[in-house]
């Protein structure tokens, strides 16, 4: 996938509020500090100038931020867990925004969980993982901060986490905002989603899924007409 245009989309406080508009969603969870506004940034090609904020104050904002990718899906960065230090009250209003907003029939297609490879799962991470195959929403298991190991010490880790976790190995990347590792391995699998998604809504209004020809050819016409943003 080539990121064209990114652009912040809005902002939800409520989980059952209307959506900024009618786009297929992904969205990407982890603890707090687990470096997901590092990944949303890396991925999306906004070194420079960042759109999602990278933060010193884990666990303040409790909204589900929507961002339009090339004009096609929502990114939506949700609120991060495992804050040890706040209270109940925080912890209450951060499982009723993100579970209510990942059980909505019109939720997103596919969650991207971030996980620390050194730190490797909590017990945050375990529970956001029974709930989203409880509820049947496929699942991408990203480690985060892979340059922080040497290779053999990362092979092990991910081996690891994959079987503490009993994960298939093409549920899990490891990733690197620093260095880039795990970028396209994401952004395939972020398209893929998508693509079945829309192959599954094209079967069930009987139509015919089309080729990936047709759909090649009309992402070059896409491409040719829009101008590509600045870096
Ligand atoms: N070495 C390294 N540090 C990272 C990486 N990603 C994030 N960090 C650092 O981890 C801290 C938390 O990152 P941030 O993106 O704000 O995490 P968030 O709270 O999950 O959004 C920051 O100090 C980042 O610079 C990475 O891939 N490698
Ligand atoms: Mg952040």
């Amino acid at each position: 996938m080539v990121i064209r245009t990114v652009e912040y989309a809005g902002t939800l406080v409520d989980p059952k509020a209307p959506y900024p508009g009618d786009y297929p969603q992904v969205a990407f969870a982890g603890r707090s500090n687990v470096g997901k506004s590092s990944l949303i940034n890396t991925l999306l090609n906004r070194t420079r100038k960042k759109i999602a904020h990278v933060s010193s104050t884990p666990g303040k904002t409790q909204a589900l931020n929507f961002f339009l990718v090339n004009e096609q899906f929502y990114l939506v960065d949700l609120p991060g867990f495992g804050f040890a230090k706040v209270p109940l009250s925080v912890k209450d209003g951060w499982k009723a925004l993100v579970e209510g907003y990942l059980a909505r029939s019109d939720g997103p297609r596919a969650v991207v969980l971030l996980v620390d490879i050194r730190r490797g799962t909590t017990p945050d991470d375990v529970q956001m993982l029974a709930f989203l195959s409880d509820i049947g929403i496929p699942t991408l298991v990203v480690l985060t901060k892979a340059d922080k190991l040497a290779h053999g010490a990362r092979i092990r880790r991910i081996q690891e986490i994959e079987n503490n976790l009993g994960l298939d190995p093409d549920q899990m990347v490891a990733s690197s905002a620093q260095t880039g590792m795990g970028r396209d391995l994401i952004l395939a699998a972020l398209e893929s989603i998508l693509e079945e998604g829309t192959e599954a809504e094209d079967e069930a209004e009987g139509r015919e899924a089309r080729g990936d020809e047709a759909r090649e050819i009309e992402a070059e016409e896409a491409k040719e007409g829009k101008e590509a943003p600045e870096p």
